[in-house]
């Protein structure tokens, strides 16, 4: 007889599952800042898919930080929902299951398979580590009910490297191979052979033929645009003209007031930076960012078009986020890592049918570390004890709600940014570098106020935020 109960139990309790729970669509986009049109980050960016995406209920939340400003300990953050210093996994070579504090957490997918939703995957959701002894490499696989490798692309019009013909500087160094900064068209100009493109279609057939077995699912796609190399379509090139290109607004000598524990400037300007100086090249750099990320939109569009076309279109959550910021020539740089905003300010946005509004954006302050406990409570799933992050289940429903709690960014050891709004801080141990920003006056970061006494509360104020465990770095891959 009790037997036949907890058949029973099991049973409605399945039953439950499958016809109250919405569906999750969980999308990254690799490498992307804010250059998207409803973001306004830059003028000339066209993004008529994340726009039509953002008019249909896909709220802006304009201020969102990334947990760590590099893809690795960025995506293990958020995607464990535990800090860079509680689980020691700062850079990319930290591979987090095997950093000592982060190996046995269970991560979003995972929570919500052992929760009674079907998890699948396409595209680099995880960042790739290499195993110990082994040829393949781990992206992540084993957090998936189903994980499906992605299709193979197109290849660039020309097999030279760099196919931009950017040339290494004197005496750079060699490790900074052609493909760390090259862009240029693919073979064929059509889209639709892309590997992205494909991930797209993929998961819009999934959407439109698959039942999930009858229950919730939580779908992770990974767009791998427009991180470099920027190889692209020329048709994407084309709609930049180059005569037409607006650069970011710069500062002269920005990092001159960047002082470390010796009483020296504590960073250069970057190799990239230096060599688009020097060749002329900083138009062509920002036009290739450009055709990049409307590929990349492209693509979101074909994903999105197919959920629009599915039977899932009404009861599916989407979260769709970039993992970290970059910098097109702000403090001399054409790239991602630091603590500037450039690198730790990201997208987001978040479409719950029935409860975000058209046209909305949001400027409470949130951490993608905060989308795990923020899925959870959505899909009404137990706590999950362990996250750092902070739900915003309440913004999201009232988002001109005050929501500007400090939140952090971390970049190494014991580096972090502090930043709640009105102010950034950022505090390297390292160098002994302090920095303190007035997003207000100066919304570009360029005057750093770390050494003005009139800031002095500030700073104390946003100092009491730093962490107070640091977790060492963990093990590092071999290659
Ligand atoms: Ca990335
Ligand atoms: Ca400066």
């Amino acid at each position: 007889m009790l037997f036949l109960a907890v058949i029973i139990v099991g049973i409605n309790t399945l039953s439950v599952t499958a016809q109250d729970k919405p569906n999750v669509l969980f999308i990254s986009i690799d490498d992307l800042n804010d250059w998207i049109g409803c973001f306004g980050g830059n003028p000339q960016v066209k993004t008529p898919n994340l726009d039509k995406f953002h008019a249909e209920g896909g709220m802006v939340m304009y201020d969102t930080q990334a947990p760590a400003t590099v893809c690795g300990p960025s995506r293990s953050a958020l995607l464990t929902g535990v800090r860079a210093c509680k689980s020691g996994v700062y850079g990319n070579r930290n591979n987090l299951k095997n950093a000592p504090k982060a190996k046995d957490l269970i991560t979003l997918p995972e929570y919500f398979s052992k929760h009674g939703y079907h998890s699948i995957s396409m595209g680099k959701i995880f960042h790739k580590h290499s195993i110990p002894g082994q040829k393949k490499k781990d992206n992540g696989e084993w957090a998936f009910d189903e994980w499906h490798k992605t299709l193979a692309g197109v290849g660039t019009i020309s097999k030279e490297r760099p196919v931009n013909g950017l040339p290494n500087l004197p005496n750079e160094k060699k490790s900074y191979h052609y493909k760390a900064f090259d862009w240029g068209p693919t073979k064929g100009n059509d889209e639709t052979k892309m590997k992205d493109y494909q991930t797209a279609k993929w998961a819009s057939e999934q959407l439109n033929t698959r039942d999930f077995d009858g229950k919730p699912f939580f779908m992770a796609i990974g767009f791998s645009k427009p991180h470099l190399s920027w190889y692209v379509p020329q048709k994407y090139f084309d709609m930049y003209p180059l005569d037409k290109i607006v650069l970011p607004k710069t500062c002269d000598n920005d990092l001159g007031d960047i002082i470390n524990k010796y009483g020296k400037q504590a960073y250069k300007a970057h190799w990239s930076w230096l060599r688009a100086e020097k060749y002329d090249r900083h138009k062509e750099s920002v036009q290739a960012y450009l055709a990049t990320i409307t590929f990349a939109d492209d693509c979101v569009g074909v994903l999105l078009d197919g959920l629009a076309n599915s039977k899932y279109a009404d009861n599916t959550i989407v979260m769709l986020w970039g993992d970290h910021g970059w910098h097109l020539g702000e403090k001399q740089k054409y790239g991602k890592t630091y603590l500037w905003q450039e690198s730790a300010r990201v997208p987001l946005m978040v479409k719950v049918p029935a409860v975000t509004p058209n046209k909305k954006q949001c400027n409470g302050i949130v951490n993608l570390i905060d989308m795990y406990p923020t899925l959870v409570e959505l899909c009404g799933l137990p706590r999950n004890p362990l996250n750092d992050g902070r739900s915003f289940v309440e913004l999201l429903k009232n988002p001109d709600m005050e929501w500007n709690e400090p939140t952090l960014t971390t970049d190494k050891y014991k580096s972090h940014r502090i930043y709640d709004g009105r102010y950034s801080y950022i505090n390297v141990q390292h160098n002994g570098v302090e920095e303190l920003y007035d997003h207000e006056k100066d919304p570009m970061e360029w005057t750093n106020l770390a050494n003005n006494p009139e800031y002095a509360e500030i700073k104390e104020r946003l100092r009491a935020y730093l962490p107070k465990e640091n977790e060492p770095e963990g093990p590092r891959n071999i290659d």
